[in-house]
């Protein structure tokens, strides 16, 4: 008796101060909860450089009573999507991570698990407009509070992209930015600006398209439209059911990994604006005057130093193409090939870069067959699988993808490389004989220009 009335209050004292330390974790369902289905409920979790990997629950209600929340901070808003299995985003803690490293702001992971977790995708869509309402009512409660609408950025993901369009649509476009990682298509394809993510929905909008066949929007959304690979489908992803269910949202979850490797700058991904991915991979889109010394738009969260070139153009369509896992990056050149064959020649080149200490860079050109014209220039866009920074030696070989035909030759009169990345000297090299799938190497000497 005397223990119960003295260890009771004690043990409940431990208990709260135990309560106001820990970690807010985000909602863990199950797929039973998916097929059961589960009403909306949105939790925030606020992450900031004094608690990176400890997050403290918001309370709509009282702003003021979270000590870490300083609304004089920008403040980023990180909106998941679908979630047909109930389980937390794998990228979460890095993704937090990252932007804390990159940005002292105010990191709001919005986990509305409950409400996207269910196996009937339409119930999860209609989500979305309540969790959207939620957001709002939130960021209202900001703004009262003295944070300023521009300095929010949204990143939504999937379903989250749209949601993102919703608040910024609700807040009448004031919001700094939304960022759309491969927005949703399904439900949301064919539908007018307010039933969707769509660039008057922020100051400033970005958007990555990774799988526009599948569960992916194909039409531009934002004032800059980023297509990397062509946006369908992405290199290192199972082109095959067999493969499992990575086959289904691989191309998707793509968007958030190539996003987060923008924020580490390991390297940059410059992107190239076209009217189609066809006419990129030609090389007909390299020309990037219009943007002055800053060149072509890079890729990712710092997209923002194109921000007014890219308002005033209103809506870029842009295309790159990546590697197949991180380094995602690729480095682009300009490849220009003469032959003095008497005839024309239709084949693929390969073109290696050899830098210092045994580095190399290989670009394919194989997208189609390429046609070689005697004394006719073929300019080709090389895509290189790293940066060299100091080409040494280059390779080349010619192939016609023909196994049973004779080999043929391919004679050249000059072939020049330009780095579209370093400003360095265009590298030439004069009369090459290439064989046919016979790699020949030399080293690049500088351009002539009375030669050409
Ligand atoms: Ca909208
Ligand atoms: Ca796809």
């Amino acid at each position: 008796m005397f223990l119960q009335r003295y260890l009771a209050p004690v043990l409940l004292l431990t208990v709260q101060i135990y309560k106001a330390r820990s970690c807010h974790e985000f909602t863990d369902l199950d797929l039973s909860d998916a097929i059961i289905g589960t009403d909306v409920k949105v939790n925030l979790l606020l992450y900031t450089r004094e608690n990176a990997t400890c997050a403290t629950l918001l309370s709509h209600a009282n702003l003021s009573t979270h000590p870490h929340f300083n609304l004089s901070r920008p403040s980023i808003f990180v909106i998941h999507g679908y979630r047909p299995t109930g389980s937390p985003p794998v990228w979460l803690r890095d993704l937090t991570e990252v932007l804390l490293n990159r940005s002292d702001s105010n990191i709001i992971v919005v986990d509305w698990n409950h409400g996207a977790a269910n196996v009937n995708y339409f119930k999860s869509v209609e989500n979305t407009h309540k969790t959207a309402d939620n957001l709002t009512a939130f960021i209202k409660a900001m703004k009262d509070n003295g944070a300023s609408l521009s300095s929010i950025h949204m990143i939504g993901i999937s379903l989250g992209a749209h949601i993102s369009g919703f608040v910024g649509a609700n807040l009448n476009g004031a919001i700094g930015r939304i960022t759309g990682l491969d927005p949703a298509g399904p439900t949301f394809t064919g539908k007018p600006p307010d039933a969707r993510l769509d660039p008057t929905d922020a100051q400033f909008v970005d958007v990555l398209h990774t799988d526009i066949d599948s569960l992916g929007f194909r039409k531009p959304l934002g004032h800059i439209d980023f297509y990397p690979n062509g946006g369908t489908d992405q290199p290192g992803c199972p082109k095959t059911i067999l493969s499992g269910g990575s086959y289904l949202k691989c191309d998707h979850q793509r968007s958030v990994f190539l996003f987060l490797e923008s924020l580490n700058q390991r390297c940059v991904s410059r992107a190239f604006p076209c009217s189609s991915y066809e006419e990129f991979l030609d090389g007909n889109c390299i020309n990037c005057d219009r943007f002055g010394a800053a060149g072509c738009p890079i890729f990712g969260y710092d997209i923002t130093a194109w921000k007014d070139v890219l308002l005033e153009l209103y809506q870029t369509k842009v295309y790159f193409t990546t590697n197949e896992q991180s380094p995602f990056c690729r480095t682009n050149y300009k490849v220009e090939v003469m032959i003095w064959n008497k005839k024309v020649r239709w084949g693929y080149l390969t073109v290696k870069l050899y830098g210092d200490g045994g580095e190399e860079a290989v670009a394919t050109i194989d997208h189609k067959q390429l046609e070689f014209k005697k004394y006719t220039v073929t300019s080709l866009l090389g895509q290189f699988d790293k940066e060299i920074s100091s080409v040494k030696k280059v390779s080349l070989k010619f192939s016609t993808g023909n196994v049973l035909k004779p080999t043929y030759k391919l004679r050249i009169l000059r072939v020049r490389l330009t780095s579209l990345e370093q400003k360095h000297r265009p590298l030439c090299r004069y009369d090459v004989l290439l064989e046919e799938n016979k790699e020949v190497t030399f080293k690049p000497i500088s351009c002539e220009e009375s030669n050409f």
